[in-house]
């Protein structure tokens, strides 16, 4: 029997993407669903030192966690799917350098933006003004992707950066429409990249 991943998640979470990225491979996986209760992020703990999600159990047993470094791993590892450029190649070294972009410039201020009170010393109290600028950031560095997109992250090449940026730019706090109105090519990609059926079934599990 093939073996499993395990994939711990939250709905609304990072582990939206990896999800994806399991039904596009088509790989077996067990879901486990991880609630905010302080006995399951203890649990979650247990397995990973961070605490968050995702995280991923791999087939061997090793636990992986870091959203961008489990969808590069998927990617890497099922290349019959395509989900990124071969590597090595020009188009891999764009890939790479979009889903560090995105982890590092993009899910980072989100993180500013829901958790504000953790970013200050002062807690609550600084905790708008983190709200402002974390929001600014978000905006700038979609802004800045969203320019590239031709449809997809790669151009033509459609791969699992553009499930990465569609969930990251699902996480704006106000509404969708607003957001595609100031960044219509994100808008574009995003009715683009719902339409696969794999996020279609990704979207109703995270939607109960
Ligand atoms: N850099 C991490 C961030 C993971 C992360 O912060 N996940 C959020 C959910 S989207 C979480 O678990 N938050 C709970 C907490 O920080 O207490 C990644 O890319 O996987």
């Amino acid at each position: 029997m093939q073996k499993l991943y395990k994939l711990y998640g939250r709905q609304g979470s990072g582990s939206f993407a990896v999800q994806v990225a399991l039904e596009e491979i088509g790989a077996p996986y067990e879901q486990i669903w991880v609630s905010k209760e302080p006995q399951d992020v203890a649990r979650l703990r247990e397995l990973n030192p961070t605490g968050r999600v995702p995280a991923l159990v791999l087939p061997d047993g090793t636990v992986m966690f870091e959203s961008a470094a489990i969808l590069i791993h998927l990617a890497m590892s099922h290349p019959r799917s395509h989900l990124a450029p071969e590597p090595a190649t020009t188009a891999n070294a764009l890939f790479l350098q979009w889903m560090v972009f995105l982890s590092a410039n993009v899910y980072e201020p989100v993180l500013r933006m829901y958790y504000s009170a953790r970013y200050s010393a002062r807690g609550d109290a600084d905790a708008d003004a983190i709200r402002e600028q974390s929001t600014a950031d978000f905006l700038a560095n979609l802004g800045l992707i969203s320019e590239k997109l031709a449809p997809y992250v790669l151009g033509a090449q459609y791969s699992i950066a553009d499930v990465y940026l569609y969930m990251l730019g699902s996480w704006y706090p106000g509404e969708k429409a607003q957001l595609h109105a100031l960044l219509p090519r994100l808008g574009a990609h995003a009715a683009r990249v719902s339409g696969r059926p794999a996020v279609a079934k990704v979207e109703a599990d995270h939607a109960q």
